[in-house]
């Protein structure tokens, strides 16, 4: 299942987790929600994977993935 580190009053994030529901997908059955926000053991986990302290932050099996435009291109790819 597709991992999307976020947290709540992260703009890009919303960008990403709205088009994840316009798609009709739904959480915990399509894709997890892990809070990122600093300082959570969530933001450690986007560090230690992608090496970047940022979010939204992908993460489906293999592939691992920064900025919410890819993010929303890779899902709609997914999921058309
Ligand atoms: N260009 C990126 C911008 C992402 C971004 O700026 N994320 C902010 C949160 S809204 C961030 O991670 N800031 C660093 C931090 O929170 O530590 C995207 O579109 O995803």
């Amino acid at each position: 299942m597709i991992k999307l580190f976020q947290f709540d009053s992260c703009p890009y994030c919303a960008r990403v987790i709205n088009r994840l529901k316009s798609l009709g997908l739904k959480e915990n059955k399509d894709y997890k929600l892990i809070e990122a926000s600093r300082g959570t053991p969530g933001r450690e986990e986007v560090l230690k994977l992608g090496g970047m302290n940022q979010v939204p932050f992908l993460v489906d099996d293999e592939v691992q993935m920064y900025e919410s435009a890819d993010i929303i291109d890779y899902i709609e790819k997914k999921f058309a």
